[in-house]
C-alpha cells in the first residue's frame, strides 16, 4: 500500500506544486489520474472522489493507512511539511511562517489569475471564460507581478527570505508556467526580478521533472492544444514522474 495518494493531473498548476514538494523531499506516493472538472468515473466532481475532497478539484491527498483525505493544494502541502517537520521551506518560527501562509493566501485571486485569464482560455475553451473575466485576471496578475517587482524581488532572493519555500513553490507553479520554454503567454520583459527569481526556481530539485506536461505541451500562444494532445502530455508527465520515484 503506498503511504500517500496524490489524485490530480500534472498539468494542474496546484497538483504541479504538490508533486514538488513531495519530491523535493523525496517522498514516494502514487499519482491517481484524475480529470478535472468530469463528473464520469475517475472525475473530480464523481460521487467517488467527492467523498475525499467535497470541493470536487485536485489536488486531493489521501493516506490510506489512517484514511485521511484533504483537498486544497495549499492545506495540503503546509500539513505535510508540518507532520514532516520540513522546516526548511515551511519554518517553524511564527513569523517567517505567518509570512509564508500570507502569500498562500494572497495566491488565489492574485497569482492564480495566470490559470483564468491566460492559461485556461487556450486549454480550456470549453469553460467559455467571457473576455471580461480574463481582462479582469490579467490585470490582477500584472499588480501582483509589479508588487513582486518593485518590492518583494528587489529586497529578497525569493519571496519571503533569501531561502526557497512553499510560497515560491506555489507562486511559481502559477507564474512560471507563463514562460516561453512552457506557454509563453504573457512577456516578461518588464519584469527582471520576477526573471531572476524564475531562473533561480529553476535550480530547485523537481522543477524540470514535475514541469515535463508543460515541455510536453510547449507554446500555447498562437496554436492551443486539443484534450488528446493534453491527455497525452500528463501521460508522458506521468511517466517522467513513475521513473523519478523509481529512482528514491
Ligand atoms: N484552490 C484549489 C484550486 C484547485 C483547482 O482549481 N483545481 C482545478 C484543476 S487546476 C480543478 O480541479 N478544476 C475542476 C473543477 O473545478 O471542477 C487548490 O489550490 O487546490
Amino acid at each position: 500500500m503506498p503511504g500517500l495518494i496524490i489524485y490530480g493531473v500534472p498539468f494542474s498548476q496546484p497538483v504541479r506544486a504538490v508533486l514538488w514538494l513531495l519530491m523535493l523531499k523525496k517522498i514516494p506516493f502514487e499519482l491517481v489520474l484524475t480529470n478535472p472538472g468530469s463528473s464520469g468515473p475517475g472525475g473530480s466532481r464523481h460521487p467517488d472522489f467527492l467523498t475525499k475532497n467535497p470541493g470536487g478539484t485536485i489536488p486531493c491527498l489521501e493516506e490510506p493507512e489512517t484514511g485521511f483525505t484533504l483537498g486544497e493544494a495549499h492545506a495540503i502541502m503546509t500539513y505535510l511539511s508540518e507532520k514532516n517537520a520540513w522546516h526548511d521551506v515551511y519554518p517553524s518560527d511564527l513569523q517567517a511562517r505567518a509570512r509564508i501562509d500570507g502569500f498562500l493566501h494572497f495566491h488565489h485571486r492574485n497569482f492564480r489569475e495566470a490559470s483564468v485569464g491566460l492559461v485556461a482560455p487556450k486549454v480550456r475553451k470549453d469553460l467559455n471564460i467571457p473576455e471580461s473575466v480574463q481582462m479582469s485576471a490579467h490585470r490582477s496578475l500584472s499588480a501582483a507581478l509589479k508588487m513582486l517587482e518593485t518590492s518583494v524581488l528587489s529586497h529578497t532572493q525569493f519571496l519571503t527570505s533569501d531561502t526557497m519555500t512553499l510560497a515560491d513553490l506555489a507562486a511559481y507553479v502559477e507564474i512560471g508556467q507563463l514562460q516561453p520554454e512552457f506557454t509563453n503567454v504573457f512577456d516578461f520583459s518588464g519584469y527582471p526580478n520576477v526573471q531572476r527569481w524564475m531562473n533561480d526556481m529553476k535550480s530547485v530539485d523537481g522543477h524540470d521533472d514535475v514541469h515535463v506536461a508543460l515541455t510536453e505541451l510547449g507554446d500555447i500562444s498562437e496554436q492551443a492544444p486539443d484534450m488528446d494532445q493534453i491527455k497525452q502530455a500528463n501521460r508522458r508527465a506521468l511517466g517522467a514522474i513513475k521513473a523519478r520515484l523509481e529512482g528514491l
